[in-house]
């Protein structure tokens, strides 16, 4: 299984891309592609598609064009439902301590990160920032004690 992480615009500035990739490796999960890009207003739009119309659109379109991040792929057993709880609540101002958002963010407009939310966004979603050949078939060394 896969899924999609953003580490946004103010996770990149605020220097927790090494931070928050641990949190996944620790945990057990695998990087299978990585890239630091800007991302265009096309691909914006492609990927908060669901949220057209919203009155935070236009804002969450700024936010995510508005300065490098980093694209993740993570896999692993479960990957999209650990991933979400290691991110927490959309929120971070209610998001729990011990996850990303819980001990980096105060609120909802930067929360420093996205995740896919089922295998379906994963997999409208990965394809928008990662070619089939740039993510990686890899095994972690230690794959026999997770
Ligand atoms: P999540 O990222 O936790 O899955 P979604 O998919 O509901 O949350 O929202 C996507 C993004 O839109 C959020 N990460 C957040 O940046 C932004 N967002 C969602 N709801 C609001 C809101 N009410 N006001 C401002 N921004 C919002």
């Amino acid at each position: 299984m896969r899924t999609l992480v953003l580490i946004k615009p103010d996770g990149v500035a605020r220097s927790k891309v090494g931070e928050i990739i641990s949190r996944f490796e620790d945990k057990g999960l695998k990087v299978t592609a990585l890239k630091l890009m800007r991302l265009d207003k096309d691909r914006a739009e492609r990927h908060y598609a669901v949220h057209k119309g919203k009155p935070f659109y236009d804002s969450l379109l700024n936010y995510i064009t508005s300065a490098p991040l980093v694209a993740i792929v993570i896999e692993g057993n479960n990957c999209i439902d650990i991933v979400r709880k290691l991110v927490g609540a959309t929120n971070g101002a209610k998001a729990e301590p011990g996850t990303i958002r819980g001990d980096f963010s105060t609120g909802i407009d930067f929360n420093l990160i996205h995740a896919s939310d089922s295998e379906d966004s994963a997999k409208y979603e990965i394809p928008i920032f990662f070619e089939d050949r740039e993510i990686l078939s890899l095994e972690r060394a230690d794959k026999d004690w997770l």
